[in-house]
């Protein structure tokens, strides 16, 4: 047996070697070295032919052993230390990045924050109220006595609690008034924007779930005449000096008198077309003066004080602006018309 090939073959020695190697370049360099091509497993292979037969399985015995040995541990220190090698290149500053997508606000939020600021600009104060609402906010305290056949002019989804008082889906946000005049001495400029519902089935311009606003103005020397410079001043603010408002007489159990109030067409400039009916206007909400009921129901004196309230449907104004339809739309989430706005 030649002797000389054999000590190279020191797994002791190798395994110690390769359990002190630091970094991902050494474990190479020691990988070369006993298991590459001219490394000390391949060197000892070649002398096995030269060997007399018994030594030959004995000295292939321990190539194989070492090889397995030395592998195992390198591929284990591989897997601690890393990649091979590490990219060094410098980064290419003047390649283009993939931008960050950012969110926006859906529609019917950029409308309500849009009609805030127009409000605002004018002196009124923001503020909300619950969805859940009484009976008596969403009705009685608004002069509709239980068996008002007003009542009916809003198809009402109950909330079943199994007490004594109804609660039901506030199907506008006039029960806000209430609320506001109840914590608030006039004067009082105040909108309400929220979601409300209704038992009504979906149609073009109709949802059971939409969104309305509410304004409502309480001080002395009030008039019919201040609520129609108001609602000319914000529907030309939001929809531009071009559009012009129009009250017809109508009516609700809170305001008295009250009116039904419209925009002239923003599609034909009010010459009559198919989403005006050939009316030239379109209709966008309900007002009037605070009836002398309601501000007793919040103990207003409705001597000394007088006021005008509004409400009209949110999601009306972006679809007459930017001529959304059907009302769905603005509810389907779908991504392709979230972005276009
Ligand atoms: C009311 O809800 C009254 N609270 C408005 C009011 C406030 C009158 C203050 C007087 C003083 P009405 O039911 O007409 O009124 O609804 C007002 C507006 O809400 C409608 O003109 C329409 O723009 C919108 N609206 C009503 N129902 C729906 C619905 N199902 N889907 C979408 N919008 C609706």
């Amino acid at each position: 047996m030649d002797t000389d090939a054999v000590p190279d073959l020191n797994l002791t020695a190798a395994l110690e070697a390769v359990s002190a190697a630091r970094s991902p370049e050494q474990l190479a360099e020691l990988r070369r070295e006993y298991l590459g091509k001219r490394g000390v497993a391949a060197r000892v292979k070649e002398t096995i032919k030269s060997l007399s037969p018994e030594d030959r399985p004995i000295v292939g015995q321990a190539v194989s052993l070492f090889t397995a040995k030395i592998t195992e541990a390198l591929d284990a220190a591989d897997a601690v230390a890393g990649p091979e090698t590490i990219d060094e290149s410098p980064i290419d500053l003047t390649l283009r990045g993939h931008g960050r997508k950012r969110g926006h606000m859906h529609l019917v939020t950029q409308c309500r924050r849009d009609l805030e600021d127009v409000f605002v600009s004018l002196g009124y104060q923001v503020a909300e109220g619950p969805e859940v609402e009484s009976d008596w906010y969403n009705f009685e305290a608004l002069n509709f006595p239980p068996g008002h056949p007003a009542r009916a002019m809003q198809d009402t989804l109950y909330v079943d609690l199994g007490e004594p008082e109804q609660v039901l889906l506030r199907t506008h946000t006039s029960p806000v008034q209430v609320r506001v005049m109840e914590s608030q001495t006039p004067p009082i400029y105040c909108v309400m924007p929220g979601r409300t519902y209704r038992n009504e089935t979906l149609d073009a311009r109709h949802s059971p779930v939409f969104h309305q606003i509410e304004g409502l103005a309480v001080d002395r020397g009030l008039t019919f005449g201040d609520l129609a410079g108001t609602i000319e001043a914000f529907t030309s603010a939001y929809f531009g000096q071009k559009v012009k408002s129009r009250l017809l007489p109508s009516y609700f159990p809170f305001t008295e008198p009250s009116a039904e109030f419209a925009l002239s067409c923003v599609f034909c400039d009010g010459s009559g077309c198919r989403v005006c009916s050939n009316t030239g206007w379109i209709e966008l909400g309900g007002c009037g003066m605070v009836d002398p009921n309601v501000f007793r129901s919040v103990g207003i004196d409705p001597e000394e004080f007088s006021g005008f309230a509004f409400g009209f449907g949110l999601e009306r104004m972006p679809m007459l602006r930017y001529g959304v339809e059907p009302i769905k739309t603005f509810f389907d989430n779908d991504v392709r018309f979230l972005t276009r706005y």
